[in-house]
């Protein structure tokens, strides 16, 4: 099989990324290990950037998110007891919106599908070839079947624990991590949220965040140790570990039910630089992860692709490599101001140590944010996305 791009992972950075090429003509086949159902089972992000609800818009899969979607002005921190709001649309102009993972992935994957685009599913085996060449090729399994595809470029959009960063050569890559001694344990409940609007809770036991995917359904986390096991967790032991982190609102509002999900997720950043490797280029999680506490995730995946798709399209039609040859430079400069963002939100408002001289520099950062415009300006400027 012969292509332009070939994608490999069929998550928010691979099905994005095809459907903007596909809609400006250039041809690609994404190849993904699971099946379409185990992709849609996955949840994971809540709140997108204005950035990336634009480029989901230029997609032509925007319109369900629209409807559907919650749009969000601000946002509540909760400190000790005591709730605080930071407004974006004050301090920006601009908002979020919360929407679920899924929902964007089922969105880029009718969208796929409607377009009658390439994507092969339950790909086992798939191995990357000759990348430093003019002439790139994939190749994978489907049920004992070998196929190959030949094509121009290969976009690694595999995730974290995907094969395109670990094919290229060890000695061209620097990686740069730091792994959190904690993790969050989430709950998904048919509930309605406590607030109109995320809260996200610092507290002497530990982090909390109460996030929600609609009116009627919410999303909950809270701070775990890294040996914990969501059997140990049963819903009653949930929220019960929740309720006295919250503030009096909060908890009055809280309506507990059964989890209809509930998993653990570790806290991890990391970055690999650079991003391309000869016709091979990294996106999203394939080439960082944040902790989630900023919400940073998909939408790093989203700019990236941003990044990306345009530097294709110059290639393919105005004959200029210039994007492509600055793509990792660009991509990167944005990464890393989102990590240091997701590093500051994860390291002030968890539980990060014994040490009380800790607890105090956390109480006096967020005090300062508080009192501070100009902090506030700087805090929404990050949460609501910086600009490409
Ligand atoms: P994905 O979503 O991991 O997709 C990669 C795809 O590649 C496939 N794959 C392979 N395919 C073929 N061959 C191989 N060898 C393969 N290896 C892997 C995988 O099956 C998969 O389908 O990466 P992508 O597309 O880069 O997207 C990244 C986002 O999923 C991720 O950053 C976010 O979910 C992070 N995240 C959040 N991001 C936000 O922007 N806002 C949030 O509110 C937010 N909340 C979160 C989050 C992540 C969380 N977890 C579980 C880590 C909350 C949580 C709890
Ligand atoms: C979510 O709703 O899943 C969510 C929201 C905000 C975050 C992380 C996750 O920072």
């Amino acid at each position: 099989m012969r292509t332009q791009v070939a994608i490999i992972g069929a998550g928010p950075a691979g099905l994005l990324l095809g459907q903007l090429l596909h809609k400006h003509g250039i041809d690609n086949v994404i190849l993904e290990r699971q099946t379409a159902d185990y992709v849609l089972g996955r949840i994971r992000a809540g709140v997108i950037e204005q950035g990336t609800m634009g480029l989901l818009d230029e997609a032509g899969v925007g319109a369900r998110m629209h409807h559907d979607g919650l749009v969000h002005d601000g946002v509540f921190l909760c400190v000790d007891g005591k709730r605080h709001h930071v407004s974006f649309k004050d301090m920006t102009g601009k908002a979020v919106m919360v929407y679920g993972q899924t929902e964007i992935t089922k969105d880029l994957m009718d969208g796929r599908a409607a377009a009658g685009a390439r994507t092969i599913y339950s790909a086992h085996d798939v191995a990357l070839h000759d990348i430093f060449s003019n002439a790139p090729r994939v190749t994978y399994n489907v049920e004992g079947e070998t196929g190959e595809i030949v094509c121009d470029y290969i976009a690694g959009c595999d995730g974290f624990h995907g094969v395109s960063r670990q094919s290229v050569p060890p000695d061209s890559l620097k990686t740069f991590e730091r792994i959190y001694p904690f993790g969050w344990l989430g709950i998904l409940s048919e509930t309605p949220p406590v607030a109109d609007e995320l809260i996200y809770v610092r507290h002497p036991s530990g982090f909390a965040l109460c996030s929600m995917r609609s009116h009627t359904r919410s999303r909950y986390y809270i701070q775990c140790s890294l040996d914990d096991h969501v059997d140990a967790w049963p819903d009653e032991r949930f929220w019960e570990a929740l309720k006295p982190r919250l503030d009096d609102e909060a908890r009055a509002n809280l309506v507990t039910g059964p989890s209809i999900e509930k998993s653990i997720a570790p806290l991890r950043s990391f970055v690999a630089e650079p991003m391309r490797f000869g016709r091979l280029f990294l996106a999203g999680d394939a080439a960082h992860i944040v902790p989630p506490t900023g919400a940073k995730g998909l939408n790093l995946a989203a700019s990236d692709v941003q990044y990306l798709w345009r530097a294709l399209l110059e290639h393919y039609k105005d004959k200029s490599d210039a994007g492509l040859d600055h793509y990792s430079e660009r991509a990167l400069a944005r990464v890393w101001k989102a990590e240091r963002f997701s590093w500051w939100m994860t390291t002030t408002l968890h539980r990060i140590s014994d040490n009380p001289f800790d607890h105090k520099l956390q109480l006096a950062e967020l005090d300062y944010l508080f009192r501070s415009k100009a902090a506030q300006t700087a805090f929404a400027e990050n949460y609501v996305g910086l600009p490409y």
